[in-house]
């Protein structure tokens, strides 16, 4: 009976598709995302629809959207990422830290991820590894609480 009431705890909860977050997030030629912050539940299920509204080249001036796994592994992504152009400017050394994704988007492309929140409570940040462009402010941060 113990046993069976542990089990029953551990399993995710029965959420309906009205917990589904809807983030919706515009990316242009200002090197700016339009949504800098999203808070969510632990856990919770988020669903991120990138639009790159911008009218620059996609080689230089596109936009994606990588979500990591702690504030110093952004810095360093975005750093690493600088070099791996020929890998979209995601760095498959660094992978292991990128909880969710959207690839690199041209001009009036758009890209989507579901994915699950962290279980653990805390700040994720966001960024375009796109050359440079987190360095020039185009980040936000995911807060679980
Ligand atoms: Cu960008």
């Amino acid at each position: 009976m113990l046993l069976a009431m542990v089990v029953a705890a551990s399993q995710p909860s029965a959420r309906s598709a009205d917990d589904e977050k809807l983030v919706k997030i515009v990316a242009n030629d200002t090197l700016k995302f339009s949504v800098t912050e999203i808070v969510a539940s632990p856990g919770q299920k988020i669903h991120v629809q990138l639009k790159n509204e911008g009218t620059m080249p996609k080689d230089g001036m596109g936009h994606n959207w990588i979500l990591l796994d702690s504030e110093g592994e952004a810095a360093t992504y975005a750093m690493t990422a600088i070099s791996a152009r020929d890998a979209a400017y995601q760095p498959k050394a660094l992978a292991s830290h990128v909880l969710a994704s959207i690839q690199l988007l041209g001009p009036k492309e758009v890209g989507d991820v579901t994915f699950c929140a962290p279980t653990k409570p805390g700040r994720y940040p966001y960024i375009c590894s796109c050359s440079g462009h987190s360095m020039a402010g185009m980040k936000g941060v995911l807060i679980v609480k």
